[in-house]
């Protein structure tokens, strides 16, 4: 018995109740797709395991804000191999916030019926979020993020989640509001654009307890 991160059980819990593609946009400095980390399937492994299911291609795995100390050598290779997409902050700088999501949302979807979102809080500058646990200098800034979830959610979403908030590092509680706050802006958007629950269409699979 091994645990799951959030991203490969939900994914799987989702991917299990439909013959439908998923595709992921996944918010992180980090990009944490090599297969094993000190020999263990821990947190900077999860989106090996994730686009190792069936119905969730790696080709239409986007990661956004990439470019923090721990992207070692095994995630480049597998980036490579199974040609994900990766936007870095220099490509958010050089293309903009609007095109970045223009490009994820193209390649997220292609050939896909749903897109699930993972949020990972150390993709904001260290600045603004003491309580995770790898915190890292030159991230997004908070209105940038939000423009980001925004802008990802108006087509729809299957699921999000929110990770590595951390409350014992955290500071007056600022980064547990700095993820609520996504996750507002998200639901949000999901409301403005009538694309609540639009991802319901997709389930055609009875769900079978793992
Ligand atoms: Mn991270």
């Amino acid at each position: 018995m091994f645990t799951l991160s959030p991203v490969v059980s939900l994914t799987l819990r989702i991917a299990s109740v439909t013959s439908k593609n998923i595709g992921i946009i996944h918010v992180d400095r980090h990009a944490d797709i090599q297969e094993k980390d000190l020999d263990e399937r821990m947190h900077t492994t999860p989106y090996f395991h994730a686009t190792n299911i069936p119905n969730v291609p790696a080709k239409n795995l986007v990661q956004i804000g990439i470019g923090g100390w721990q992207v070692p050598r095994a995630s480049l290779k597998n980036m490579r191999d199974r040609q994900t997409n990766i936007f870095t902050m220099q490509d958010l700088e050089d293309f903009g916030m609007d095109k970045v999501i223009e490009m994820a949302l193209e390649a997220a979807w292609d050939g896909c019926d749903a897109v699930y979102m993972s949020y990972d809080i150390d993709s904001l500058d260290a600045a603004f979020v003491p309580g995770t646990g790898w915190p890292e200098p030159g991230g997004l800034l908070p209105r940038e993020a939000h423009k980001l979830v925004g802008g990802v959610a108006k087509e729809g979403l299957c699921g999000m989640e929110l990770v590595e908030v951390s409350p014992p590092y955290d500071v007056s509680d600022t980064t547990s509001l700095q993820a609520l706050r996504l996750i507002v802006e998200t639901m949000g958007s999901l409301v403005s654009h009538d694309k609540m629950g639009s991802h319901k269409d997709i389930i055609d699979k009875e769900f079978t307890p793992f």
